[in-house]
């Protein structure tokens, strides 16, 4: 076993890791940006190396210093957590040329999966189903024209290099298809230094499902449950949950044993996820993270094992400690990220600044993973989770209420955070009777405004009508800067989960009532302008184009009319909420 780990990450994962190894009797090595010099995981280490002041690509993102500060410190291994350099095929490698053990994968695993084109040829060769797709990248407008044609719309163009939605875009109709494929390729450019992008048909009503695998050097490879994380929001997911529920013990094992099959494939060492979307009880495989995953302490609760402690093991050549997959799991557990953002009606605006206070709930069943404490800031230069809360239950409703509990009890002052998003979803009658796909959150859910705590205590306020229970969905295809107007009266009727209750639309905008003022959600720079003064526009026309975060967002015409006024100009930097056009009726 190693003696000394560094660690080469900030935040939460990077104390939870010094946690395992502290079990394992190992010493653990932080390292920091000038940023952080005080931050809890720094605080926890055994031992801590300065990375130098600047943006992360100077420090946590630099391959070489941070080969040196492990060199320095004396360690025998490095392990890199999520995100930052943790899926770089190029830092396994400087690792191992270093004469360190990278706790992870190997170099090849990391970049096969790492490229979504090469990926998917591995699933076919390891005969794990995926969705109808090409597997090669495109080579222009005529070939997806072709795809379209022959497998149906909706189809998505998906960034070779993406991951996490970042050069995706659909395509509704073949009149959609020049503007879409131009886009992902200009935001897959922007992001990965490469516009390759491949197709896939796009499944609309599907649950975002995960397998855990695990595989040692001794030629072992198990699946080790399963997690649902269809709960998101433009990508960043708000909760997860183990097992993932609603899915037949049939499925749930073929899954896991396409996941296996898969790993295998690659020669996968250590702990990995594999993403399937599952659809009418079939499901299709969509990419590997070779990572250890922000939500893993759902597993870990319904497994007893410490999926850390294992990465550790493995990496140090010992033979898998859980020597057979698992399907069926002790209860469930859900997991909410409480993100330092203001909900703001579904907005999620940054919310970084000093934590005055943080004070848990503590029970046998409740987890709380943090890298801050009461008198920590958190910076806006780095990712917002401040903490994950996970509540383990005897089974799905119980893990939900006491999560929600929990949740409730959970008191974060100075920051504005995700917690009543978080307690509203929860509280939901569509999440509570698995009446969701990765669509819902966004669709279907009026999450609290600014300064709301939300307020249900698992009691809802059902809403009849003529006998029927009624929610009324917030429709919104894809993201639009101004809701649709009125035309969502569409009541979708609810009644077959036995509740329901009325949602008033709104939350992400000017909505049903919209004057037609066209307004920013977000802060943005806008990097393509498709009409001009006088134009005649219908409902959901592509307006602008609104980078930010290095993610475009399309901003649409509310309803039918003319274009009266242009506020913005092609290259525009622009506030949030700023008015960029106006539409008249
Ligand atoms: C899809 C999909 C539906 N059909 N592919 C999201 C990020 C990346 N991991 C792949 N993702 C998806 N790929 C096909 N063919 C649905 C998702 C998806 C998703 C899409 C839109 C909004 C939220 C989503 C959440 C999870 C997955």
């Amino acid at each position: 076993m190693f003696k000394k780990v560094l660690i080469a990450n900030r935040g939460e994962i990077a104390v939870r890791i010094m946690r395992s190894a502290k079990e394992l009797g190992i010493t653990s090595v932080a390292v920091y940006s000038d940023a952080d010099a005080q931050a809890l995981h720094v605080r926890s280490a055994d031992e801590t190396v300065a990375l130098g002041d600047g943006p992360a690509k100077d420090n946590y993102l630099n391959i070489e210093k941070i080969i040196q500060a492990a060199k320095k410190s004396g360690a025998e291994a490095i392990h890199p957590g999520y995100g930052f350099l943790s899926e770089n095929a190029e830092f396994a490698a400087a690792v191992t040329a270093a004469g360190m053990k990278f706790i992870g994968p190997s170099e090849h695993a990391i970049r096969t999966m790492g490229e979504k084109v090469a990926a998917r040829a591995v699933a076919v060769e390891a005969n794990v189903p995926l969705a109808p797709g090409t597997n090669h990248a495109v080579s222009g407008e005529a070939e997806l024209l072709e795809f379209g044609e022959k497998n149906g719309y909706p189809i998505l163009i998906k960034a070779s290099n993406g991951g996490g939605g970042r050069g995706m875009r659909q395509a509704k109709s073949a009149d959609e298809v020049a503007e879409a494929f131009a886009s992902a390729v200009r935001e897959a450019t922007a992001a990965f230094g490469s516009g390759d992008v491949f197709v896939e048909r796009y499944l609309t009503n599907a649950r975002h499902v995960e397998v855990q695998v695990f595989a040692d050097s001794h030629g072992n490879a198990v699946f080790y449950g399963d997690r649902d994380c269809s709960v998101q929001r433009r990508h960043q997911k708000l909760l997860e949950e183990a097992p993932a529920p609603f899915l037949s013990e049939e499925l749930r094992e073929q899954m896991g044993e396409a996941a296996v099959r898969l790993a295998r494939e690659v020669a996968y060492e250590g702990a990995g996820t594999v993403e399937f979307l599952v659809e009418d009880n079939k499901f299709y495989f969509l990419e590997m993270n070779t990572r250890i995953q922000v939500e893993h302490p759902v597993t870990e609760m319904v497994t007893g094992v410490d999926l850390v402690s294992e990465q550790i093991r493995v990496a140090a050549g010992l033979p898998l400690n859980l020597p057979t997959s698992l399907t069926s799991v002790n209860g469930a557990a859900v997991e909410a990220r409480i993100n330092a953002e203001d909900v703001a009606g579904g907005n999620f605006f940054p919310s970084p600044g000093l934590i005055e206070s943080i004070s848990v709930p503590e029970g046998s069943s409740i987890r709380w993973d943090s890298g801050y404490l009461s008198g920590d800031e958190v910076s806006p230069n780095y990712d917002s989770l401040v903490g994950k809360l996970i509540v383990h239950g005897a089974n799905r409703a119980e893990a939900i209420k006491g999560l929600y509990d929990a949740l409730a009890a959970l008191k974060i002052e100075g920051i504005s955070t995700t917690i009543p998003a978080a307690m509203a979803v929860l509280d939901h009658s569509d999440f509570q009777s698995g009446a969701f796909s990765t669509l819902w959150l966004e669709r279907s859910v009026t999450l609290p405004e600014s300064g709301e705590e939300y307020e249900g205590a698992l009691t809802r306020q059902e809403v009849e009508v003529g006998g029927r229970f009624f929610v009324i969905p917030f429709i919104d295809e894809n993201f639009v800067g101004v809701a649709s107007a009125g035309a969502q009266t569409a009541a979708s009727d609810s009644a077959g989960s036995g509740r329901g209750k009325s949602r008033r639309s709104g939350g992400k905008a000017a909505g049903a009532q919209s004057d037609g003022k066209v307004k920013a959600p977000m802060q943005g720079t806008i990097v393509k302008m498709n009409v001009a003064v006088g134009d005649a526009v219908t409902e959901g026309t592509v307006l602008f184009v609104l980078e930010a975060m290095k993610m475009e967002n399309p901003i649409k015409a509310p309803f039918d009319g003319t274009v009266k006024e242009i506020n913005v100009e092609l290259g525009s930097a622009i506030a949030a909420k700023t008015v960029l056009a106006e539409i008249e009726a």
